[in-house]
């Protein structure tokens, strides 16, 4: 059976890049939650992650069984943290916050993970996760207790994408951070992707289809979105988010 990770890679050379959309298990998304699943197996969207950095009740795993009994693509465990682990995904980014200097989320949660990842079978796609300044902090800043990277300095940025390669990460997160105000530059996915063989996830403040395009274009081989759709419920503005991640190659 083909990995999930092999899926998303066989989509991007098919495609030119994969669309993924980002659903928040937390209660605030409860009444969409199943539209937005179907919308998605229906609009060309390949994947889906799944979690987010802050639960507001205790439900969210009865939400992921949800989304999953929904789902004909991939659902994909984006962790926030170790708590969130349940047998409903069919792969995790392991991630590591590697544009912080807390320990906690360097390797603490990944050694607390790691046994319980490894007795429910999980597949696991270890992936550098560098959160940058997106003009607004974000949630998962005021979680992780860490110091987002400037989006002015792409020296910075090379130099994590490099030590994230040279640690073995099998792809690299440029994270502006859910709801951020600035996606991540265009120059800044240009000049990693120059610098590093490993594909880049591009995700946070996307907000047009065009946006989304632009940054395929610099070298994303996969685009995130998760908090436009969920202000702007419904098919169209999905399909067209597909559309423009896929032009070209599909
Ligand atoms: C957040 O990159 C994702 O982790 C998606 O961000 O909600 O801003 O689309 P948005």
């Amino acid at each position: 059976m083909t990995s999930v990770f092999q899926h998303l890679l066989d989509i991007k050379s098919q495609k030119g890049a994969a669309y993924i959309v980002l659903i928040d298990p937390d209660e605030k998304n409860d009444d969409t939650l199943i539209s937005q699943v179907r919308a998605a197996n229906d609009t060309g969207v390949d994947a889906l992650f799944v979690g987010g950095s802050l639960m507001m009740d205790s439900k969210h795993n009865d939400r992921v069984a949800t989304i999953k009994r929904e789902a004909d693509i991939p659902v994909i465990f984006f962790p926030g943290g170790v708590n969130q682990i349940n047998t409903h995904y069919d792969a995790m980014l392991f991630l590591t916050l590697l544009s912080g200097r807390n320990p906690q989320y360097l390797i603490g949660e990944q050694v607390v993970a790691a046994p319980i990842v490894k007795d429910l079978g999980i597949e696991v796609i270890p992936t550098a996760y560098l959160l940058f300044n997106g003009g607004t902090q974000s949630t998962v800043e005021v979680m992780s207790g860490t110091k987002p990277l400037p989006m002015s300095r792409p020296d910075i940025a090379i130099a994590h994408a490099l030590a994230a390669e040279y640690l073995g990460n099998k792809l690299i997160y440029l994270e502006a951070g859910s709801g951020a105000k600035e996606a991540i530059p265009v120059e800044i996915i240009q000049k990693v992707y120059a610098q590093t063989v490993v594909p880049l996830i591009v995700g946070g403040g996307i907000r047009s289809p065009k946006a989304a395009r632009e940054r395929v274009e610099a070298g994303a081989s996969f685009i995130v979105t998760g908090t436009v759709l969920e202000e702007n419920n419904g098919r169209g503005l999905m399909t067209e988010f597909a559309d423009a991640v896929h032009r070209g190659k599909s």
